[in-house]
């Protein structure tokens, strides 16, 4: 378990939002890489509900969600006794360090993040305070832990900045303390861009459903909806400017075969956009199918799952707790004993 006062091995801390089946993007962006990192690092990882509650939520809903979106993180790799695998709601330190690290934060700073423009605009209706701080929370959820790297898709590498500025400005106020956290964004596959509109990354939440790959689809469903990907005009697969589909279409396949953009091309020269979206789908369907298998059996198993997430809250508040009254002390608040 980690422990940030005397481990000699880094930490790792990511979190994903329980707002529906995880997307190819979260997978390739970010949880397919989480499993591969336990042997190196300490890694901490969340589902952070209360992230999603910025967005409104019906309660039933919501609950199932979350047990789901633990369940496929552990059907993603994520073994629960070598991480610390949690649900963010469950400790509270989160809650408290985000006050703290709200006085850190500038109301300037937070009205730049993109992700709160496009998701005001999203929800016109709905542009609550929770929306605007989200990146301080996001940076209570990291710097709890002191720690080392986060491993993000490229669309969190702001709000990862702002955590890192908000570390350094709580550092020169009351003396060096935070870790100041590092991105771990992969080099292919970090930001997966919608099927219907490779302008746009794909997201959970998109209103259409052929615009994303969820990770639990079945083979014909992940096999008709690369069929009908935009692409452009031409016929030729190859990696270039102004191709976004195609480029989009061979990152996927990249990711899930491991083949370079030069195999790619060579593998699909002579033939048309038609036979390769063929193939990304058959190849995106076999390297999704053992985390259906495991999520199939982990979902009906909620004794096991509940045991789980108990023990990896134990485990995350002890670390944090620590941190926190640390910080607590750091700030000049009256010992509570
Ligand atoms: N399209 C993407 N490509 C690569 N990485 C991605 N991530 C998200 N979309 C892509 C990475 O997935 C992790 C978890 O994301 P999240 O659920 O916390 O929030 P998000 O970034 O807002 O993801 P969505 O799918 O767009 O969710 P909704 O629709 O609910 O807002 C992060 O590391 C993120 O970088």
């Amino acid at each position: 378990m980690p422990d940030t006062n005397n481990t000699q091995k880094k930490i790792i801390f990511s979190g994903i939002q329980p707002t529906g089946c995880f997307t190819l993007g979260n997978y390739i962006g970010a949880v397919r890489n989480w499993g591969p990192l336990q042997d190196e690092y300490d890694c901490i990882y969340s589902i952070v509900d209360m992230h999603a509650l910025t967005v409104k939520r019906d309660p039933v809903k919501f609950r199932q969600q979350t047990l789901e979106a633990y369940a496929l993180i552990l059907a993603c790799g994520i073994d629960p006794q070598k991480s610390v695998a949690f649900i963010q709601s469950h400790n509270r330190y989160h809650a408290e360090l985000n006050w703290i690290l709200a006085c850190s934060t500038q109301f300037g700073e937070l009205s730049r993040m993109t992700q709160f423009k496009d998701k005001s605009a999203k929800h016109p209706d709905d542009v609550n305070a929770g929306l605007f701080t989200y990146p301080v929370l996001m940076a209570a959820d990291i710097l709890a832990y002191n720690t080392d790297l986060v491993p993000i898709g490229a669309d969190q590498k702001q709000h990862l900045e702002l955590a890192r500025n908000i570390a350094q400005r709580f550092n020169q106020r009351y003396g060096e303390f935070f870790t100041v956290p590092e991105p771990y964004i992969p080099k292919v596959g970090a930001k997966v861009m919608s099927l219907q509109d490779p302008s746009k990354k794909m997201s959970k939440s998109d209103e259409n459903p052929n615009a994303c790959i969820f990770i639990l689809d079945d083979k014909d469903t992940i096999i008709r909806k690369f069929k009908r990907a935009i692409t452009d005009s031409g016929s030729e697969v190859r990696f270039a400017e102004g191709k976004d589909g195609i480029n989009n279409l061979m990152t996927i396949y990249s990711c899930a075969t491991g083949k370079s953009n030069a195999e790619i091309e060579a593998e699909f020269a002579g033939k048309g956009y038609g036979d390769f979206k063929l193939a990304v789908g058959e190849a995106v369907a076999d390297h999704l199918a053992p985390v259906r298998e495991n999520f199939a059996r982990l979902i009906n198993d909620k004794a096991y799952l509940k045991e789980c997430y108990t023990s990896g809250a134990e485990k995350a508040m002890k670390i944090s707790g620590k941190v926190v009254a640390k910080v607590y002390r750091k700030v000049g608040f009256v010992d509570a004993r």
